[in-house]
């Protein structure tokens, strides 16, 4: 199929010169935008392989005539985890089984497998345990709580890598991972997020099969007074990105953060995508993407091991988010991952508001999950 006929004519916006010939702003995005035909051979040969160049629109946010939303009072962990299945159903095994014995660890063993940790992992824990138990390191159900602890801090603690931004300029994050995980929110909380520090960011709106994606990345932009780089929907994916970069360098910005379609009409046609948009991107910095952030619904269990899969055979994923742990996720899936693929774990979302994104930490993780204290029956 022709993307080419398909394409709809670009949107235009005040600040937007709307013909070409007319003087762009001295300042800003627009004229950043408006300036990417300026000739060089490297750019010759990126716009070459993009679909016929179409202004970008740049959502530049009105100034701000209110103060962007204040931040609501962060709630902890444990309070955003403790309705999730994990700490429910562990909750409940200790209210219901106060002595250690084996029993309780055969009920541990199929609450561990039942939370998506995973069966070897989940095994090999228990089995850890029981060893212990047996050799009298621990006799009650505290000590056996505060052991347990560990062990699944301990899986955690190696793929706790915050997500270092520096090294260049600007530090190109593309965010994959399939439709309805949560990208385009995480985009907007990492926004907030690093808007709040005091950096520059741009957004992109490279997810140009869903019309509303577009809308819902500019919606977070406005929201959080960032600016989001987008042309019509049906747009060249690459090209949106592509166009963005070049926006940030020539402004200096810091990040972009570019969004991408979670499925396309084949899985074929995403892994071509995908790989257009890397190969665009390296015309202008050859170590671009810096960070390839896959975004995992926490709440989709077993499934979103095979899906990291196939994601890491499309493109190198180099860090992920796990989204929705607040609710009803087993949460278990966070261990199953770090297990299998030991890739860093970067932030984690915990509700849907734009502060809801938190760095990942294994052990305000684990003591979310877990009982605070016994209760005693
Ligand atoms: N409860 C909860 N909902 C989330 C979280 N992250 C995203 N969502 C919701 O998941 C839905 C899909 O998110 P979206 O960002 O559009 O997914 P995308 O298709 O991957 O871009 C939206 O309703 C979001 O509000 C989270 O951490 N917790
Ligand atoms: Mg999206």
């Amino acid at each position: 199929m022709l993307k080419f006929w398909k394409k709809k004519p670009a949107e235009t916006t005040s600040e937007q010169p709307a013909e070409q010939g007319q003087t762009p702003p001295a300042d800003g995005l627009a004229a950043d935008a408006a300036a990417l035909d300026t000739a060089s051979p490297v750019l010759d040969e990126a716009r070459a392989e993009l679909a016929p160049a179409e202004p970008a629109v740049v959502d530049e946010p009105p100034p701000p005539a209110a103060a962007p939303e204040p931040a609501p009072a962060r709630r902890s962990w444990r309070e955003r985890l403790s309705g999730s299945g994990f700490a429910k159903s562990l909750n409940s095994l200790f209210v219901r089984h106060p002595r250690l014995d084996d029993d309780l660890l055969d009920e541990l063993e199929t609450l561990l497998i039942t939370a998506d940790v995973g069966v070897e992992a989940s095994t090999t824990l228990v089995e850890g345990l029981r060893k212990r138990m047996h050799k009298r390191e621990f006799t009650d159900a505290d000590a056996l709580l505060a052991a347990l602890r560990e062990s699944l801090v301990a899986m955690l603690l190696p793929v706790q890598q915050p997500l270092e931004i520096g090294g260049h300029m600007p530090f190109v994050v593309l965010t994959v991972g399939i439709n309805g995980v949560g990208k385009t929110t995480t985009i907007g909380k990492l926004a907030r997020r690093w808007r709040d520090e005091g950096r520059q960011v741009i957004l992109a709106a490279g997810d140009t099969f869903r019309a509303a994606a577009v809308a819902q990345l500019k919606t977070w932009g406005e929201r959080n007074d960032v600016p989001v780089i987008a042309q019509g929907q049906d747009a060249d994916s690459a090209s949106v990105i592509f166009d963005a970069l070049q926006a940030a360098r020539s402004r200096g910005a810091e990040i972009l953060v570019a969004d991408t379609a979670g499925r396309l009409h084949t899985q074929g046609g995403l892994m071509d995508e995908l790989s257009k948009i890397a190969r665009v991107m390296k015309k202008l910095d050859p170590a671009a993407p810096h960070e390839v952030l896959m975004v995992i619904d926490g709440t989709t269990g077993q499934n979103a091991i095979s899906q990291l899969r196939q994601f890491q055979q499309i493109v190198g994923v180099t860090g992920l988010v796990v989204t929705k742990l607040d609710g009803t996720a087993k949460g278990g899936v966070v261990f199953a991952l770090a297990r299998e693929f030991g890739l860093p774990i970067r932030f984690v979302g915990l509700g849907e508001g734009a502060t809801d994104l938190r760095i990942f930490d294994a052990r305000a993780f684990v003591d979310g999950l877990l009982p605070a204290t016994l209760a005693r029956g």
